[in-house]
């Protein structure tokens, strides 16, 4: 069997099966979690490279909630220390005045051994992890920080339309989020297959969907747009090549392909994306797949802003 990327979480079958999320505390609007909302005392630690963090900080943009939740950003690349404050003065996070993300996690965790992982919702008072459970992160910032939401700010999860989002939530993690993960870190033939066809069966569906509507869920952006959207703008840069999801590119895919433009000339979507981060970040950091660390100069960019056509 090949030398799987992430050992820990590779099955005998050379499946990719990801860690459960260690820190889920949760911030309540009635504090009945122990925490509620409050301006500036949490800070949101993300990886522009990360699909899962890149969630995080759209959704905190469109709901008005950067002066609220300030904002960390590691360096793409890691070391064997994980994840780095090397884009900060003196290589220090200016509020939580660590070095590295791990530091966060064994003030919280002296015994943690798990992967330390962006986003991290962190508690700027303890220098504790308050969350990296990143699916509940993006839902909590829309239902319980309203007070704190900028006037006129979308729901993104609303009530009527949550049994739909949440099966699409589901089959997108499986098939997409996940799906490009488990495609890219298998290390047997069979798992690598068997991800690829669920991904290109579900873009599938999904592309027939969205030929009916503009977004997922009727006409208006909500949570799962924003999920599926973080997937698609890493697909040509990252999973085609990279993750071996080469049935077509994104930009082969003409329905997938505008809505994804749609998405991202949507103010508080394009703004969050960074090509240099995300290629650096997986071309550099798994060495098992790309061993010469190699980032390649493509795609052109520049078809992001080409005008999307829907309505
Ligand atoms: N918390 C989840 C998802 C978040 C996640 O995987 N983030 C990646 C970046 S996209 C990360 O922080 N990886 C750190 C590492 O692999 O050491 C997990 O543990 O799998």
């Amino acid at each position: 069997m090949a030398i799987a990327q992430f050992g820990k979480e590779t099955s005998s079958r050379g499946e990719f099966v990801r860690q459960p999320n260690r820190f889920t505390d949760r911030i309540t609007a009635d504090g009945s979690s122990g925490r509620r909302p409050e301006a500036g005392r949490y800070r949101l630690i993300v990886s522009l490279a990360c699909p899962w963090a890149h969630r995080a900080l759209i959704v905190r943009g469109l709901l008005g909630l950067t002066e609220v939740i300030s904002l960390g950003v590691v360096d793409p690349i890691r070391d064997e220390r994980g994840w780095r404050f090397t884009l900060d003065p003196e290589n220090r996070d200016p509020v939580l005045g660590i070095e590295f993300l791990s530091e966060a996690y064994l003030a919280s965790d002296p015994e943690y051994a798990g992967r330390v992982t962006v986003p991290a919702l962190i508690d700027t008072v303890s220098g504790t992890v308050v969350s990296n459970d990143y699916p509940q992160i993006t839902l909590d910032l829309s239902t319980e920080w309203r007070e704190f939401h900028a006037p006129g700010s979308p729901d993104l999860y609303p009530v009527p339309l949550r049994a739909e989002i949440d099966a699409l939530i589901e089959s997108i993690f499986h098939n997409v989020n996940n799906g490009v993960y488990k495609a890219g870190f298998a290390t047997g033939q069979a798992a690598y297959e068997k991800a690829y066809l669920a991904l290109f069966a579900e873009l599938d569906r999904l592309s027939a969907r969205l030929e009916r509507s503009r977004f997922l869920v009727g006409d208006q952006i909500t949570e799962v747009d924003i999920r599926l959207f973080t997937t698609l703008v890493r697909f040509d840069a990252v999973y085609h090549g990279h993750f071996k999801c080469n049935r077509e590119k994104l930009s082969e895919m003409p329905v997938l392909w505008a809505y994804a433009r749609d998405l991202f000339q949507t103010p508080g979507f394009g703004s969050t994306v960074d090509f240099d981060h995300i290629k650096r970040h997986y071309y550099v950091t798994h060495p098992k797949i790309n061993p010469t660390g190699v980032v390649p100069v493509g795609p052109d960019p520049a078809g992001w802003s080409v005008p999307h056509g829907r309505s």
